[in-house]
């Protein structure tokens, strides 16, 4: 069955779940998950027809933490994304100066199915997965977000790189005129990332279209981002609107602007200091106390072998 899911720009403040919803949902999915075989997992999110991503049943991951979730509130309304600008409180409140339609996606390098592909063309709708997953951003907090996308690697596997291709380049939207924080150069605009093709094929790697039940909101990254919970946020690139396939480590942006600072790595790592604070701890928002921060971001049991005989200090 297939539900249309608004856009969050069509909503209401008021129309959008609330926390409390979500939760009943989450306990619905629960329910369903321990009972009927065939709806086991499913999801319905609701809304009613408008324009908008169509969004069916989701599946329930077994990759899921089940931490305790970031209120939704806080977790779009406390971003990074300088493209709206500089602050935490930016993005939410510049967040209509994103135009995310019309969409479109560049695909180019080596692959064998380059083109101009629609949201909808590289994330199968109906194979929507929820993710609970950690986002521990390089300035010490984190996060945990249900994150609804599909494994980039399923994405990546319709577009058929080429043995030539070791790394996998992203690129967000360029658009100065609307967008307030390009009108300035604190970053190397537009804001670049990468993956190697091994990083990007892992399955926790995942390709994000919603949140919390619903499509993304602006301020997070529509219409389409990636979400790599093993490294720090920055990784994590959003709205983007091309993905190369090359054979060179690509640049990106942080790593453009500070070198010295972010490597091209950035592996969530509490033994490598950032030059200007310690990691080894982080604030989960809406807590007091600070915890420990894990090596991978909790998820080196899945991850590490990627790593394995690399020296962290260096590749940082
Ligand atoms: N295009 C783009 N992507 C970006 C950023 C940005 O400024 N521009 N900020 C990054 C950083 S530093 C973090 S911590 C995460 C924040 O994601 P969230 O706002 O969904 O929590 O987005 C990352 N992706
Ligand atoms: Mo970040």
């Amino acid at each position: 069955m297939l539900i249309r899911v608004p856009r969050r720009s069509d909503e209401k403040e008021s129309a959008v779940t609330d926390p409390e919803i979500y939760r009943q949902r989450r306990i619905f999915m629960q329910q369903c998950a321990a009972g009927v075989a065939g709806l086991a997992g499913s999801l319905l999110v609701g809304g009613q027809a408008q324009a908008g991503l169509t969004i069916g049943a989701v599946q329930s991951s077994p990759y899921s933490t089940d931490e305790e979730l970031t209120p939704m509130h806080a977790a779009t309304h406390y971003n990074n994304f300088y493209e709206l600008g500089y602050k935490k409180e930016d993005p939410s409140r510049n967040a209509a100066a994103l135009i995310t339609e019309p969409w479109t996606v560049e695909v180019e390098g080596h692959c064998e199915n380059p083109g101009t592909y629609a949201v909808e063309d590289l994330v199968p709708v109906d194979q929507l997965e929820e993710r609970i997953y950690r986002l521990r951003c390089v300035e010490a907090w984190s996060m945990v977000i249900p994150w609804l996308g599909v494994p980039l690697s399923v994405a990546l596997k319709k577009l058929r790189p080429t043995s030539q291709a070791r790394y996998v380049a992203f690129q967000t939207i360029l658009d100065p005129e609307n967008l307030p924080g390009q009108r300035r150069a604190v970053l190397d605009w537009p804001y670049v990332e990468g993956l190697r093709m091994d990083e990007a094929m892992h399955p926790l790697a995942l390709l994000t279209v919603g949140m919390y039940g619903q499509v993304l909101p602006n301020q997070n990254g529509a219409p389409i981002r990636i979400v790599v919970p093993w490294k720090y946020g920055f990784k994590s690139i959003k709205s983007i609107v091309r993905i190369r396939f090359v054979e060179g480590q690509p640049p990106t942006a942080w790593n453009q602007a500070t070198p010295h600072e972010y490597g091209f790595y950035s592996n969530v790592n509490p033994e490598v200091n950032h030059p200007r604070w310690s990691q080894r701890r982080e604030r989960r928002i809406g807590e007091f106390r600070k915890r420990k921060t894990l090596m991978f971001n909790g998820y080196a049991e899945e991850v590490a072998h990627l790593y394995s005989g690399m020296d962290l200090h260096k590749y940082f």
